[in-house]
């Protein structure tokens, strides 16, 4: 971004621009279809400019809800042969072409903020759409927590942190020789070295492949699906939105039973995902109740989720202090960390976005506007890249991307 131009106005064209009417596409090219957590995040920065398209965003979102409760990670609105897999591969049945599984629940907590900042138009949207969002919620308390009320991934790209260290021994477990062949449509939109490699991408074919023999019947795959992680992304969003939720159904006066009793079990799960020994939040093999070993970017979401940690503002000050672009999606001093290589090392705004809400919610304000200033930095000066090398800044994958857009407008800018 060169100093003419005005980011403010950059962000919102990026945002028009991604639109396709109701629904907002992460990036030309690389992403042409409604991505569930891209999606709730879109209209947190549209809201900065058209309230009303906001809910529409939103409304679009839910639109995809299949009869169970669940919102799948992709509405295939338009088919595209540039992406792989298309809804052809899923075998999915829901109101719209979608995936078979869900990303971090995040919109119910997008859709509050949302309504806090115009309540005067959110009030009749946000009244409507509160019925699916809390059957979203019931589908993942039903469906998603282990033993001890931590919640699962049940794919590397349900959690949205596609080739995460935290997954590689769950992997490295999946037999994958029969996947067959198919054709990768990410790398030739961007740098395959930006990329997860293709150990990692035929696993997750052949996950998709497992859900779809199984008919996406979630309770055929508790024990089909040998991928089931419990996760800081899923446990720290799914508490947060529980936690959103009941403040917007008393704030509105709606009935939802249960979601005091969810937050205890959701918060004693969260909890659960300490590893003392580590020193971090992790995740855990839900099978095995083996550790990842791994401090990530979402380790840090903790406050987002309403739960404090003196051991984890000290780590959080610092990566703050040490790494020039923060915060790493992996920890730097650790064995595995790759700058560029996607969720192994690279820094992303929305995870930072997160993170700051929930320090300043917390009290935590200066670190919070530490990161906030060092996000909004970022991308200024490297521009509205989907990630970012934390050593040095430089963009990586996508670029024009509606997230960081939003999260520009929203809070970064
Ligand atoms: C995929 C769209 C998505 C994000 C994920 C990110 C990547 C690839 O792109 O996923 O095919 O789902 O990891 O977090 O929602 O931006």
């Amino acid at each position: 971004m060169n100093q003419q131009t005005n980011p403010d106005r950059e962000a919102r064209n990026i945002l028009i621009a991604n639109d396709r009417g109701g629904y907002t596409i992460p990036t030309e090219g690389l992403y042409p279809y409604q991505w569930n957590w891209d999606s709730a995040i879109a209209a947190l920065g549209f809201a900065e400019f058209d309230n009303d398209r906001a809910w529409t965003e939103l409304e679009t979102l839910f639109s995809g809800q299949w009869s169970d409760g669940m919102v799948p990670h992709i509405l295939f609105h338009k088919s595209d042969p540039g992406y792989f897999p298309g809804p052809d591969v899923w075998g999915c049945n829901g109101p719209i072409p979608s995936s078979g599984i869900i990303q971090p629940p995040i919109a119910a907590t997008m859709a509050r903020r949302i309504w806090e900042k115009d309540r005067t138009v959110g009030e009749a949207r946000v009244r409507a759409l509160f019925p699916a969002m809390l059957a979203w919620h019931r589908w993942v308390m039903k469906w998603r927590l282990d033993d001890r009320g931590a919640v699962c991934t049940t794919h590397p790209w349900e959690t949205g942190r596609d080739n995460a260290p935290d997954w590689d021994n769950t992997m490295a477990r999946i037999d994958a020789s029969d996947v067959g062949e198919y054709q990768r449509r990410d790398t030739s939109h961007v740098n395959s070295e930006d990329r997860p490699t293709k150990f990692d991408y035929d696993r997750y074919i052949k996950l998709v492949q497992i859900g779809r023999q199984s008919n996406w019947d979630q309770q055929t795959l508790l024990s089909a699906n040998p991928f089931r992680v419990a996760d800081p992304t899923m446990s720290f969003t799914s508490l947060r939105a529980a936690r959103d939720l009941l403040a917007l159904s008393a704030a509105l006066g709606i009935e939802a039973d249960g979601l005091e009793d969810d937050i205890a079990r959701l918060e004693a799960g969260a909890l659960s995902l300490w590893n003392d020994d580590l020193g971090s939040f992790d995740s855990r093999d839900a099978h095995s109740g083996e550790w990842s070993e791994s401090v990530s970017n979402a380790s840090y979401m903790c406050w987002f989720a309403g739960i404090d940690s003196e051991k984890m503002l000290d780590r959080l000050r610092h990566t703050l202090d040490t790494v020039p672009y923060p915060i790493p999606s992996y920890d730097p001093d650790m064995p595995k960390f790759d700058a560029r290589r996607y969720w192994r090392g690279p820094t992303w705004a929305i995870i930072n976005m997160m993170v700051g809400i929930g320090l300043n919610d917390m009290g935590h304000t200066k670190e919070a506007e530490q990161l906030r200033a060092k996000t909004g930095d970022l991308i200024s000066a490297y521009g509205f890249a989907e990630y970012f090398d934390p050593t040095t800044g430089s963009p990586a994958g996508g670029n024009a991307f509606t997230w960081t857009a939003a999260v520009w407008l929203h809070w970064a800018g």
